[in-house]
């Protein structure tokens, strides 16, 4: 089939796209993204600069839920519905969140501050998550698809980059305990240094 994927080992949205091609063989070509060289590559491919981005015969497609739908056209995975769309792009919505939370501490900016931006991200967050509570409790439970890797693939990452505080949400720990066993999230899961 020959697909390449540029990605990170720690990005979300690679993250999700490389447990859907479990079953697929391709090149995994990983990037330090914001170290020169590899930023260069990454922008041969993709100006928005950003992973992951799979490469498939003439194809070049760039972000994860195209690259989804691309694979999806072709490897029939699973029939998304509107409601299903409407899923992802509430988790994405949260994941977006989280990486610009990220990138603003990474950038030493203070995001203790009450900020507008700041605000309207965290308050995203706790929204997105409050809504996913009964999915997570149940549905969610019973399906490793590809809206339940995307939310693995999500809260995992939050917990690991300290950017989600899960105390208080026992249904996102039930759930990643749930999962976090599969040979796939093995196989993915973020190296610990
Ligand atoms: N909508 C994009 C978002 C991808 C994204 O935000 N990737 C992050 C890594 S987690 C990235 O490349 N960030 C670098 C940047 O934004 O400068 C997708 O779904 O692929």
């Amino acid at each position: 089939m020959n697909y390449t994927l540029l990605g990170s080992q720690t990005s979300p949205f690679v993250r999700r796209i490389r447990m859907a091609m479990e079953n697929i063989p391709f090149d995994f070509k990983e990037l330090n993204i914001f170290e020169t060289d590899d930023a260069l590559t990454l922008n041969k491919y993709n100006p928005v600069n950003q992973v992951p981005v799979l490469i498939h015969e003439e194809f070049r497609i760039l972000d994860s839920r195209h690259i989804f739908n691309y694979l999806n056209k072709i490897h029939k995975f699973q029939e998304l519905g509107w409601e299903e769309e409407n899923q992802l792009t509430i988790i994405e919505g949260a994941m977006n969140s989280g990486v610009n939370l990220l990138l603003m501490k990474r950038s030493g900016m203070k995001i203790d501050e009450p900020y507008m931006f700041v605000n309207r991200q965290k308050e995203r967050l706790d929204s997105v998550l409050d809504y996913l509570r009964p999915y997570l409790e149940g549905p969610a439970l019973n399906d490793w698809n590809f809206i339940t890797m995307t939310l693995y693939s999500f809260l995992d990452w939050g917990v690991y980059r300290g950017i989600l505080n899960l105390d208080l949400r026992p249904e996102c720990h039930k759930f990643l305990e749930h999962y976090k066993n599969k040979a796939i999230v093995q196989q993915t899961a973020i190296p610990k240094v």
